[in-house]
């Protein structure tokens, strides 16, 4: 028995000005996107020795450009497309339009912290990387932006709740349609982990910055900084897991295999990605160890709802791969419809995450991370992880979103395919470079360029990076291409009618223990109490030391 998991009449419409505004929210994420991978290329070429700044205008520093590519790819596009897919799936899925205000303004506070944020990078008055740690101290509209960019996924996640509690009202005793639910579900772990740079930003940096507080504790903030930090992560990751989880399977011709199994997956994820976040500072002074381990230990708890993606996904996919004629163990693979490349920038995205995620587990693992901490091997897993499983993912569902949102079709569909290629085989290339370059001690965040200091290993993992990142930045730059050429020159009244949602192979469970799993509120006061337990002992028994002033380096 096949029961959709979109439970909504046929023909539903998202009035235009919604319409617009999802749009816009696309626009405005790969948008900020263009000037990251600007930047991204002068910074793999500096691990080759090739030094092209000064070919970048008004550009001050290599710490401005890394601060502009960190905060416009990983902290831009990301939640702009966020919000803008989330939204609509949630819409979509109950067959409401969301609030409209809510929408407009969620976008109104993303643009205009967006713009502040922009001008404080561009005006190099805020060089402090995307990780803004304390005592380096920006100008306080860097902080004020990147805050509304926050507060824009507050507004989004709270127009989505006021669609689901609506919706539940009108459908009592109805399990949440599954792709409402892993939306809802994703953004509202996103606002549980917030409230770390919430306090951090509001709290200090802010008045910091605008002179009302004099100095800031830097351990605090730090701590403050990766509380979110972490989960964040997973922020970028779950809309994928949502295109992946929801769309995917029905692009390969298959069914979600399981319902129970992919509402148990996000809800592991909202319990358990926040009170992990102390694997990023585990060789910070000034924190208990046994605290670290009690995070290292989650951190290898919040591995497995992701290897369960992996076998759930693959599972649809070899459905859809066999329905099409694939035998055999493996045969399954190039019967996948492959000449879509929505689907098949969606499947290269998928194929590195098993090596982001492989690396992930060696940052886990609190002696093997004394090893590659601050090393290059860290970008070289965050290229395959967000730049990859995320940003590639993203690429690969704008190329039936925007078409579907401007009723244009994708313009060059095979170009389209091979750039999905070109930029999966340049991170592969260029995370074999990094990665063997930080195992060689090779610093992250230093300019190579003009390093006075070398060791063996170093200058060929270094070629190797440059090479992978240029093939990266080509594959953006061909993206960017299709994008602007579906806008401008798609034919008119070819995009989809409706988004590519999936049927589950079983109905979801309406009598039993299951319905209990919809109870968000009661996830949301495991999730607190897990928070409460991990990070509880070092909030209770710190003394902020307000001892640093800010510094301008750049
Ligand atoms: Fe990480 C550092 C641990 C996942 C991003 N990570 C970072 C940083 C970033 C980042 C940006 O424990 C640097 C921060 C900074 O600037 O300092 N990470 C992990 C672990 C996971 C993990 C255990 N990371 C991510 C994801 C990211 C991301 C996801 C972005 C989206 N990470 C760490 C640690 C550090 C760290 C330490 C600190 C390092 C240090 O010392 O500074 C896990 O969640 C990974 C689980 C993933 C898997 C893979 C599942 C595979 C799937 C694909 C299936 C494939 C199919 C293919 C179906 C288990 C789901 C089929 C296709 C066919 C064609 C057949
Ligand atoms: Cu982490």
């Amino acid at each position: 028995m096949s029961a959709p998991i979109v439970a909504s009449p046929a023909g539903f419409a998202l009035p235009e000005a919604q319409r617009r505004i999802l749009r816009w929210f696309v626009y405005l994420g790969f948008g900020a996107m263009v000037a990251g991978v600007a930047h991204g290329l002068a910074q793999a070429l500096s691990y080759a020795g090739i030094n092209i700044l000064p070919v970048y205008p008004r550009l001050h520093s290599y710490y401005q450009g890394l601060t502009v590519h960190g905060v416009t790819n990983a902290l831009v596009m990301t939640f702009a497309f966020g919000n803008g897919f989330l939204m609509l799936m949630t819409a979509r899925a109950l067959a409401r339009p969301l609030n409209q205000a809510l929408v407009t303004a969620s976008f109104g506070v993303m643009a205009a912290g967006v713009a502040m944020s922009a001008w404080a990078m561009a005006t190099n008055r805020a060089s402090v990387l995307y990780t803004a740690y304390a005592p380096l101290q920006a100008h306080w509209t860097h902080y004020l932006g990147l805050a509304l960019v926050v507060v824009s996924t507050w507004i989004a996640t709270a127009a989505m709740i006021a669609a689901l509690v609506a919706w539940r009202r009108e459908n009592p005793g109805q399990r949440i349609p599954l792709l409402a639910f892993v939306s809802v579900t994703s953004w509202i772990m996103w606002w549980l982990a917030s409230a770390g740079i919430a306090v951090s930003f509001l709290g200090f940096l802010i008045p910091w910055s605008a002179g009302w507080l004099p100095r800031v504790d830097p351990l605090l903030n730090r701590t403050l900084f990766w509380f979110t930090g972490h989960a964040i992560v997973y922020a970028w990751l779950l809309p994928a897991y949502v295109s992946w989880y929801a769309l995917v399977p029905r692009q390969a011709g298959g069914k979600i295999i399981s319902d129970l199994y992919t509402r148990v997956v996000f809800i592991i994820f909202l319990l358990v990605s926040i009170p992990t976040g102390l694997h990023h500072q585990y060789t910070d002074p000034g924190i208990g160890q046994g605290l670290k381990a009690v995070h290292g230990f989650l951190t290898f708890v919040i591995f497995f709802p992701s290897l369960a993606t992996a076998f759930s996904v693959m599972a649809a996919l070899e459905m859809g791969g066999r329905a099409r004629g694939g035998r055999g163990l493996l045969g399954w693979i190039p019967r996948l419809p492959w000449g879509d490349p929505s689907l098949s920038a969606q499947l290269l995205a998928m194929l590195t995450f098993v090596l982001g995620g492989a690396t992930g587990l060696v940052n886990a693992s609190y002696t093997m991370n004394q090893v590659v901490h601050n090393t290059t091997w860290v970008p070289g897993h965050f290229h395959m992880t967000v730049g990859t499983a995320v940003a590639l993912t993203f690429m690969g569902i704008a190329y039936w979103l925007v078409p579907y949102l401007t009723g244009r079709g994708l313009w060059a569909p095979r170009l389209a395919v091979a750039q999905g290629w070109i930029y999966a085989v340049g991170v592969l290339v260029f995370a074999r470079g990094m990665i063997s370059g930080g195992l060689a001690g090779m610093p992250r965040r230093t300019f190579m360029a003009q390093a006075t200091y070398t060791q063996p290993g170093w200058k060929l993992a270094g070629a190797v990076t440059a090479v992978g990142g240029s093939l990266m930045s080509l594959g953006a730059v061909l993206f960017f291409i299709v994008l602007v050429g579906t806008v401008v020159a798609g034919k008119k009244g070819e995009g989809p009618a409706d988004i590519p949602w999936s049927e589950t192979i079983t109905a979801p469970a309406l009598a039993g223990w299951e319905p209990r799993l919809d109870r968000l509120r009661v996830w949301v006061a495991f999730a607190v109490i897990l928070i409460l337990i991990a990070y509880g002992p070092f909030f209770l028994m710190y003394h902020p030391h307000l001892v640093s002033k800010g510094y301008r380096f750049w």
